[in-house]
């Protein structure tokens, strides 16, 4: 039997539940969740490989109906890409956002050469009559694509979805070294832990205008490891909020990092956060570059 391998490009709109199917099929924490939408900000592949084939998983930012700055416009392109570079394309919806034919994703799936699966995602919170209406609704619109209703959170789903996929794979040999579960490296996931104790800690624009990055990692003697990271705000009245009344805010952001770090890593952290301002760096292309966000 020839081996299989391909991209499964994850695409919706913010919040819909894409990152956490990455982490549901592939079963490990992949790419952060949660509750406030446009958690993703770049493409994150994560790999489920054995001696028979190599399921390439992308999460996607979730696409951004009119973005406001640079940054969201970047994350729109990493979905285009995604269209172009699936063979597999799995369209995640929900039932709190809906399409029309015109709709850029919709459009853009009808012009495409990739099999379009349809999931129909968070169906624990659905009444059956939606789910049947839905169905019908996007089978409608995209008459090419399977359709599938889903929980990840219940964790409904996998079994059809791993073997629909299975079934669309092409023959190719693996894109990547079968040991590997994603192309991303720990300083990556390190970053992406602290940026999502930002999200959960903070309210309106905290969380969508800091960036985390990474300035140090070090194993010392003791296997403990040593991280310095720097969380990047817009603006100094940001960086007061981010802080709190007597540090307390970032304690809690680095205790609270420290422990998932640790957790992931299966070491000692000490965790040392700096936040530092870097006026409107969302709309600057210098930056965003060093920051990993421009495609070309
Ligand atoms: N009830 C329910 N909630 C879900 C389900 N799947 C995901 N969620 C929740 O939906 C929210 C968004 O999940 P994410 O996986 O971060 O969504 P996303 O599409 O990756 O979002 P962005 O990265 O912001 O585009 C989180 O609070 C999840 O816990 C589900 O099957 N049922
Ligand atoms: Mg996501």
């Amino acid at each position: 039997m020839s081996f299989k391998a391909g991209f499964v490009n994850i695409i919706g709109l913010p919040n819909v539940g894409k990152s956490s199917l990455v982490n549901y099929l592939i079963d490990d924490h992949l790419s952060i969740v949660n509750s406030k939408s446009q958690t993703t900000r770049h493409s994150i592949r994560g790999f489920i490989s054995n001696e028979n084939h190599q399921i390439i998983l992308v999460d996607t930012p979730g696409w951004i109906e009119n973005p406001a700055y640079q940054l969201q416009t970047e994350m729109n392109k990493c979905v285009d890409l995604a269209f172009e570079e699936g063979d597999i394309i799995l369209l995640v919806v929900d039932k709190f956002n809906s399409y029309n034919e015109s709709h850029h994703i919709i459009q853009t799936l009808n012009k495409t050469n990739a099999k379009i699966i349809v999931l129909l995602n968070k169906i624990d919170l659905y009444k059956p009559e939606e789910i049947i209406d839905l169905q019908s609704h996007y089978q409608q619109i995209i008459p090419n694509a399977d359709f599938y209703a889903i929980s990840t959170t219940e964790k409904i789903g996998k079994e059809v979805i791993i073997e629909k996929i299975l079934e669309y794979l092409p023959n190719h040999p693996p894109y990547f070294d079968i040991e590997e579960w994603t192309d991303r490296n720990t300083r990556f996931f390190v970053s992406e832990m602290i940026r999502e104790r930002i999200f959960s800690n903070y309210q309106k624009e905290i969380p969508y205008s800091t960036e985390v990055v990474v300035e140090k990692y070090k194993e010392k003697e003791d296997q403990s490891v040593l991280i310095e990271a720097t969380i990047f705000v817009e603006r100094s009245s940001q960086k007061n909020i981010l802080i709190g009344h007597e540090g307390e805010k970032i304690k809690k952001v680095s205790i609270e990092s420290r422990d998932k770090i640790s957790n992931f890593l299966g070491q000692k952290v000490h965790l040392f956060l700096f936040v530092k301002v870097l006026d409107n760096w969302r709309n600057k292309e210098n930056v965003l570059k060093k920051f990993g966000y421009l495609s070309k």
